[in-house]
C-alpha cells in the first residue's frame, strides 16, 4: 500500500512541476492527457486498484481519488491563468485603428533657404554649376588672390573675423571661385552659394549672412553676357516687369564694375523711404574679372575673359518679402517664420 501511495505522491509532484512550466492552453491539455487521459499515468494507477486486496483498496482508493481531484482542479486553474495571460497580452498589443492620428507639426523651409534655392535654380537653368568651399579661409584666397590690397578697409580687424594672422572667416564666397580656377581650365561657369561672415550688425547687416556669387570664364565673354545673365535673373526673381539698371561702380576684383539696381519694390519707382526717394534699390554687384585676378590663378588675361557677380541673399529676401530688419531671419520666432 505504501508503495502505491508513494507512487501517487511522486506522480503528483512530477505533474505540478510540468504544469508550472507549461505555457498556453495546448501544453496544459497535453499534461492533462499525460496524467488523467484514458491512457494517463494516474488513470492506470486507478485501474491497478482492482489488483489490491479488499483490505488495502479503500485507503489506496481514497488517496488516488484525492490526487485525481486535485490534479483536475489544478488543470482548471492553470487553464484560467493561461487564458487571462493571453487576454492581457492581446489587450496590451491592441491597436485601435479608429483613434484619431496624432498631428505631427510640419516644418517649413527657412525663407533664406527658399530664396537661396530659388536663386540657385535660376542660375542652374542658365548653365551654372554649383561649387562650395571652406568657411574658414586663408587670407590669401579671401583677399590677396582677389586683388584686394593690404590697406583695403575690408582687411581691418573691425570688418573681418580673423582667427589668426592669415586665417579668417570668409567675408564673401569669392575664394570658392579662386579655388575652382586654380584646379580647372576655362570654360568655367560656377555659382558659389553659402555663408559668409563680417564684423557688422544692425537692421541691414548681420555678422553671418548668405551670399550667392557667380562667374563665367571663357574666351570672348563680354559685358553683354553679364547684362543678359543678370537681366534674366532679376526678371525671374522679382518678376518680368521689374525694371533694372547697371550703374558704374568699383571693386578691386572686377574692371569695369557695375552695380545692379531694380525699380523700388515698395513704391514702384515713385520714391519712398526704402529707396531714399530715388525709385531705385541696389541688389547686387558685378563686373568683368580683373586681369590681375586671372594672373594670380595662372589664367592668361589675353586669352580669356569673364564676368562675375555677387549678392547678399538676406537683402534679396528682405526686398522680395518687404522685411525691414535682417535680424528677424535669425531670431527663429515661429510667428515670423510661419508666414513664408
Ligand atoms: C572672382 C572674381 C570676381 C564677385 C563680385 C560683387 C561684385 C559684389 C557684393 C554684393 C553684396 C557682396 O554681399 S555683398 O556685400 N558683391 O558687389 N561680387 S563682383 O566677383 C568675383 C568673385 C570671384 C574670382
Amino acid at each position: 500500500m505504501n508503495t502505491l501511495k508513494d507512487r501517487v505522491e511522486k506522480l503528483h509532484i512530477q505533474f505540478r512541476q510540468l504544469l508550472s512550466e507549461a505555457r498556453g492552453d495546448a501544453s496544459i491539455a497535453q499534461i492533462k492527457a499525460q496524467f488523467l487521459g484514458r491512457k494517463g499515468e494516474l488513470t492506470s494507477l486507478l485501474r491497478d486498484l482492482k489488483n489490491l486486496s479488499p483490505a488495502e483498496r479503500p485507503e489506496a482508493g481514497e488517496v488516488l481519488n484525492r490526487v485525481k481531484n486535485e490534479m483536475e482542479s489544478e488543470i482548471e486553474e492553470a487553464l484560467l491563468a493561461a487564458r487571462q495571460e493571453k487576454q492581457k497580452k492581446s489587450f496590451e498589443e491592441k491597436i485601435d485603428i479608429t483613434l484619431p492620428g496624432r498631428r505631427i507639426p510640419l516644418g517649413k523651409v527657412h525663407p533664406i533657404t527658399q530664396v537661396l534655392e530659388r536663386a540657385t535654380a535660376i542660375f542652374f537653368n542658365l548653365g551654372f554649376e554649383v561649387a562650395e568651399g571652406p568657411e574658414v579661409e586663408f587670407d590669401y584666397y579671401n583677399f590677396e588672390a582677389l586683388n584686394i590690397p593690404r590697406d583695403h578697409p575690408a582687411r581691418d580687424m573691425q570688418d573681418t573675423f580673423y582667427l589668426s594672422d592669415d586665417i579668417l572667416l570668409r567675408t564673401h564666397t569669392s575664394p570658392v571661385q579662386v579655388r575652382v580656377m586654380e584646379s580647372k581650365k576655362p570654360p568655367v561657369k560656377i555659382i558659389a552659394p553659402g555663408k559668409v561672415y563680417r564684423c557688422d550688425s544692425d537692421v541691414s547687416h548681420s555678422p553671418m549672412f548668405h551670399q550667392i556669387e557667380g562667374f563665367f570664364v571663357d574666351s570672348g565673354v563680354s559685358f553683354a553676357d553679364l547684362k543678359g545673365t543678370l537681366t534674366v535673373f532679376v526678371h525671374q526673381m522679382f518678376g518680368e516687369e521689374t525694371a533694372l539698371r547697371f550703374r558704374p561702380s568699383f571693386f578691386p576684383f572686377t574692371e569695369p564694375s557695375a552695380e545692379v539696381d531694380i525699380q523700388c519694390v515698395i513704391c514702384q519707382g515713385s520714391g519712398c523711404r526704402v529707396c531714399s526717394g530715388t525709385g531705385w534699390i541696389e541688389i547686387l554687384g558685378s563686373g568683368l574679372i580683373h586681369p590681375e585676378v586671372f594672373r594670380m590663378v595662372g589664367y592668361d588675361p589675353e586669352e580669356v575673359s569673364g564676368f562675375a557677380f555677387g549678392m547678399g541673399i538676406e537683402r534679396i529676401a528682405m526686398l522680395r518679402y518687404g522685411i525691414d530688419d535682417i535680424r528677424l531671419f535669425f531670431e527663429n520666432d515661429l510667428r515670423f517664420l510661419r508666414q513664408f
